[in-house]
């Protein structure tokens, strides 16, 4: 269907619109609802109503009509909510319903139902740096997860002072940060692996054509893959709040990674061996995944030909798999 801009908007929109003016008065909620179906499959964008249209009837019926895509609404701010409907289960799968990409049907996402004292609670603790960031890595401690006391974010101390003036912290040296302060650890942090429920934990087959040793998983030297990680090509795509050269965000921000429950857009369990398989050729494991190859040897879709130098043997990406696994 030809489009035409609205008015100065910028918007483009169906040069036809669907007007619903009779709609609730002399035509019923199913008749407009397949009105509506016929009119987007046509390719209309356009769709008129109002509230005095059969005394706000229509617009009971277009918004009911249009579920949850509310987020399609452009020029105004939309607001989503959901009511968890179980008592039961508090942990919920959801799907990406725009098109985001090659791999559209693997962009996932998890819901999880939390009391109000637990969500302010690890938001804190998302914004802080977090463990695995400081200058010597210190050795993981378990955390007491009773309290609910919430952490201060101690984003401001973080941020580097003067940010260049398109890429936050682009120019600052590579000096190791100053030692951040000891975070008071948040109550909650994350929802507990062992609470979500099977169908929540995602079931996707490893490819069969990528290989990786598995036994050197447990010797990984965090230290090392620290390295590997903060000094390498990691930097130019991903976030580690607390590593001042780490600030892209071409890939998701790492800083908190190991407190997640899935990686690569929920189709995989965050644990070692996803991870390492991720590692050594993510789009193996994800069609179209903007991330290259590391292991020696596989082929990089972005470089267009095998990984040489500056890719990773098993042993290093054990490592950089440890290191990750630090990142609470
Ligand atoms: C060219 C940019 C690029 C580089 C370089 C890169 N990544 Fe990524 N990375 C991405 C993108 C994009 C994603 C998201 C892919 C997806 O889910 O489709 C990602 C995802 C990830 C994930 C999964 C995170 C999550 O929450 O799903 C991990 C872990 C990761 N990268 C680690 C690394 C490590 C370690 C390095 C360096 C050895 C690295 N990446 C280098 C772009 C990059
Ligand atoms: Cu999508």
């Amino acid at each position: 269907m030809e489009q035409r801009h609205l008015g100065r908007t910028g918007l483009r929109v169906s040069r036809i619109g669907l007007g619903t003016l009779t709609w609730g008065r002399d035509t019923d909620e199913h008749d407009a609802a397949d009105l509506l179906k016929t009119f987007w499959e046509a390719g209309g964008t356009l769709v008129d109503t109002a509230d005095v249209y059969a005394e706000g009837e229509s617009e009971e019926i277009t918004g009911r009509a249009l579920a949850g895509k509310r987020d399609l609404i452009a020029n105004r701010t939309n607001y989503l909510w959901f009511t968890p409907d179980s008592v039961t289960e508090n942990a919920f799968n959801g799907a990406c319903v725009e098109f985001c990409g090659d791999s559209h049907a693997n962009m996932r996402f998890k819901t999880f139902t939390v009391t109000p004292a637990d969500f302010d609670s690890w938001v804190a603790h998302q914004l802080t740096p977090g463990a695995g960031t400081e200058v010597a890595a210190a050795p993981v401690t378990p955390q007491p997860t009773t309290g609910t006391a919430v952490a201060p974010p101690a984003q401001a101390q973080t941020q580097p002072a003067t940010p260049a003036a398109n890429q936050p912290g682009a120019n600052v040296p590579a000096s190791p940060a100053p030692a951040a302060p000891m975070v008071q650890q948040a109550g909650f942090i994350a929802f507990p692996r062992d609470k979500m429920p099977e169908h929540t934990i995602p079931q996707t087959p490893l490819p069969a054509n990528l290989t990786f040793d598995d036994n050197l998983l447990p010797s990984g030297n965090a230290e090392n893959g620290k390295k590997l990680v903060t000094t390498g090509a990691c930097i130019a795509c991903h976030s580690l709040r607390g590593v001042p050269m780490m600030q892209a965000r071409v890939g998701p921000n790492l800083t908190h990674l190991g407190t997640r429950t899935t990686i690569a857009g929920a189709i995989y369990p965050n644990d070692p061996r996803h991870l390492a398989r991720w590692i050594k050729n993510p789009a193996v494991m994800k069609p179209g995944a903007k991330m290259n190859s590391f292991g020696v040897g596989q082929y990089d879709p972005i470089i267009k030909s095998a990984v040489k130098v500056g890719g990773f043997t098993d042993q290093q990406i054990a490592d950089i798999v440890a290191y990750l696994g630090t990142l609470k």
